[in-house]
């Protein structure tokens, strides 16, 4: 059974196109665009065009070419960045925050990538 998701939220409006954004990459089931308060030189968000609030509802109930599509994506920016390690770049971080325990803001499942410099260890 589908999940309860808030079709309202900020990113859903961005994927009706009510709200601009700046777009990195946009394929059949994923788009990638730049985050409104980059804590980072780079910092892009990555969402599944489906309505899936979180992490785990997206590994869930999301299609094998939804889950592909989106993670192949994903790869693809950090190499657009120049941060692939497989590209010889020099790192990126991929965080995802779920619920209220995870601080999540925006209920709609997204990947953050943050590049560009060093990020240190994970405090919080
Ligand atoms: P999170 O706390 O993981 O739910 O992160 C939500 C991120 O979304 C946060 O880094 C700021 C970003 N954000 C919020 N509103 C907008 C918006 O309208 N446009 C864009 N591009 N990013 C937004």
């Amino acid at each position: 059974m589908a999940h309860a998701y808030d079709p309202t939220n900020i990113f859903a409006r961005i994927l009706r196109g009510e709200i601009p954004n700046k777009t990195v990459l946009e394929t059949p089931h994923t788009l990638a665009f730049h985050d409104i308060a980059p804590q980072a030189p780079d910092h892009i968000l990555v969402i599944p065009k489906g309505a899936y609030a979180t992490f785990d509802h997206f590994c869930a109930e999301a299609s094998e070419a939804e889950l592909v599509d989106f993670h192949r994506t994903a790869a693809r920016i950090c190499d657009m960045l120049g941060a692939s390690l497989a590209s010889g770049g020099p790192g990126y971080r991929a965080i995802t925050n779920a619920g209220d325990h995870g601080g999540q803001e925006v209920p709609h499942y997204h990947l953050h990538i943050l590049a560009g410099r060093p990020l240190g260890p994970m405090l919080a």
